[in-house]
């Protein structure tokens, strides 16, 4: 992904997919935006805020039950595998996982070229004497993996509930692109968020800080300075809600009044009430999990949790 230096406001490269969604995300009904397009440099230090809020339950709980149950992902995955993680964060679950289940490699995967530059040297130092063969590459499709580890059992590594972000439909492509990347013989590690009371839910997404607001926001912000947008901040406010129908929450930016304002010279009006649709976060009852794991090629032969049912870590195999 092209990373634009921004200095004194100017604007220089920007992503072309990035300008194509966005124009055609506020060209369509209703409006929408993909949320991939949150993690520019700021979005990304505000999502890790975000991790040390008191009402972001996922991160901490999933790391909790991660550090209880690698034991028992070593033991019924087996010693030598190669862990593959899908989307290298700088995550400090990884370590988690490596400690445990003592791999022969560790592949990171990400689209991003600086954030996988930078998480495979932390791990790598980390890690003596492990090898670690980042790849870049978009993970949504089947990928090729390094050649050192062609013949060894994979154990593939999805966390954060990330899945969470795609619609059902796409989540099962996904779950099928990484089996088909992952081989013969492999086994998954998945972070997935469960449906729970709703008042926890939208608080875990709408914080009292504002940092949630504050990394919504930012993406006008970003098309603000990359596309040179003209969007006026104080019109819009954050908005989070449970959809019952569909359980998952959504992340909506809702103009406050009518405005009008152009994204690289297209001019586009909003009436008061109307909303930017930026993300998704599906959650998944035990069952639903589970189906959604088997619809995408998968067996689950592992489940681990905490003492609240918030979060759900699942080991599968292929
Ligand atoms: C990184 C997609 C798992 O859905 O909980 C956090 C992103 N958005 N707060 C999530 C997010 C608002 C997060 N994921």
């Amino acid at each position: 992904m092209l990373k634009p230096e921004i200095e004194d406001g100017q604007v220089t490269l920007a992503d072309p997919a990035f300008r194509n969604d966005v124009l055609r995300g506020f060209a369509s009904r209703p409006r929408a935006i993909p949320a991939r397009w949150f993690y520019d440099r700021r979005g990304s230090e505000l999502f890790e805020a975000i991790t040390d809020l008191p009402e972001y339950y996922p991160t901490r709980t999933e790391t909790a039950i991660l550090r209880a149950c690698c034991a028992d992902i070593a033991r019924l995955a087996g010693a030598g595998r190669a862990v593959v993680e899908f989307g290298s964060g700088s995550s400090t679950k990884t370590p988690i996982l490596l400690r445990a289940v003592d791999p022969s490699a560790y592949v990171p995967i990400d689209i991003s070229g600086d954030f996988l530059r930078e998480s495979s040297a932390g791990l790598a130092s980390a890690f003596p004497g492990l090898p670690v063969l980042p790849v870049e590459a978009d993970f949504l499709h089947p990928i090729a993996l390094p050649a050192q580890v062609a013949d060894t059992p994979k154990l593939g590594f999805f966390p954060g509930s990330t899945i969470g972000n795609m619609i059902p439909h796409s989540s099962v492509d996904l779950l099928r692109a990484m089996k088909a990347s992952l081989g013969e013989g492999a086994m998954l590690v998945i972070g997935m968020d469960r449906i729970k009371d709703v008042g926890v839910l939208e608080a875990a997404y709408d914080d009292a800080q504002g940092v949630t607001a504050a990394f919504n926001r930012n993406l006008l912000e970003r098309i603000n300075r990359e596309l040179g947008g003209t969007i006026p901040l104080d019109a819009f406010r954050h908005s989070a809600i449970w959809n019952d129908d569909r359980a998952r929450i959504e992340m909506h930016l809702e103009a406050t009044r009518d405005v009008a304002f152009t994204i690289e010279r297209h001019p586009f009006e909003m009436a008061a009430g109307e909303t930017i649709h930026t993300e998704n976060s599906h959650k998944y009852g035990p069952r639903d999990a589970r189906i959604l794991l088997r619809a995408g090629g998968w067996t689950p032969v592992g489940e681990w949790t905490d003492p609240n049912g918030l979060f759900a870590v699942i080991l599968a195999e292929a």
